[in-house]
């Protein structure tokens, strides 16, 4: 497996699910602290240049691991399940743009809370609309040959998609090869019934992971069950992404810190 670490660009809100803020320090910082890749949370596509990002890279022997769309919702208030067409315009046009980044950065677009509320409206309604925009960025994506991760997002959050079953249930409606899941262990610790049967049951659609501990801490700094959680990814034969989605406690450098010593040293031989 590969270790990687979510940031964002210096422009991002106070809120953002990140442990470092300015790609470029981000890119240095996480090279330094011994992860193989980060997780580029984006609020727009033109936040990044993309020479200056491929620089960078190369300067730290770093991937990108994916691209991440959480403040597209958060900080713009565009999702798959606006009835809005103006709004669908502007999402399915970031959502291209993403998806050209991702084609040479990571070849990964993550849809967490952008997939958007049901706020009681009819359930068929909502799909219907989720359906309808991801049939049109899949169609981009398989074009430039990137895969789409849906991530179940915990009800305190979102509630649309909460657990891994819900999640597989509507990808099976969608039923393109390249829009996949992307299971994170916080918000299936608040919402799957046990975490390592839960990943079994749902292993076909496992794409790639987000890891945090229940308090949404470094990995070790909660009550996980880490033994659960690699031996349910080592059965299913998941050898890609881990990528920390924490929150910077009690620093930004000693939460990564912490997560790369708890990880490698209790889990090193998954991390070849
Ligand atoms: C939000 O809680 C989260 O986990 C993100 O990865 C999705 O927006
Ligand atoms: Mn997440």
């Amino acid at each position: 497996m590969k270790l990687s670490v979510a940031i964002a660009g210096k422009e991002a809100m106070p809120n953002a699910f990140v442990v470092f803020r300015g790609v470029k320090e981000s890119i240095i910082k996480a090279h330094a602290l011994g992860f193989d890749g980060v997780e580029l949370a984006l609020k727009t596509p033109d936040e990044v240049s993309k020479t200056e990002l491929r620089q960078w890279l190369t300067d730290n022997s770093l991937e990108v691991s994916a691209i991440s769309s959480g403040q597209v919702f958060a900080a713009r208030n565009l999702y798959f399940t606006d009835e809005n067409k103006d709004n669908r315009k502007e999402l399915y046009q970031n959502f291209c743009d993403f998806i050209d980044l991702a084609s040479d950065f990571g070849g990964l677009v993550n849809i967490g809370r952008t997939r958007g509320p049901i706020a009681g409206r009819d359930i068929k309604l909502v799909e219907d609309l989720f359906l309808d925009m991801a049939h049109k960025v899949a169609d981009h994506a398989e074009k430039r040959g990137v895969d789409l991760i849906l991530e179940p997002v915990n009800r305190y959050e979102i509630d649309f998609i909460n657990n891994l079953d819900e999640c597989v249930a509507l990808l099976k409606k969608v039923n393109r090869k390249n829009f996949v899941m992307m299971p994170d262990v916080f918000h299936m610790n608040i919402e799957d019934d046990h975490i390592g049967d839960s990943f079994i049951r749902n292993k076909e659609y496992v794409r790639y992971v987000h890891f945090a501990d229940t308090n949404r801490y470094a990995p070790g700094d909660g009550h996980m069950d880490w033994d659960e959680i690699f031996s349910a990814l080592t059965a299913i034969g998941y050898n890609d992404w881990t990528t920390a989605e924490i929150l910077p406690y009690p620093d930004p450098d000693t939460a990564a810190k912490r997560t790369v010593a708890f990880l490698k040293e209790n889990y090193g031989k998954y991390y070849n």
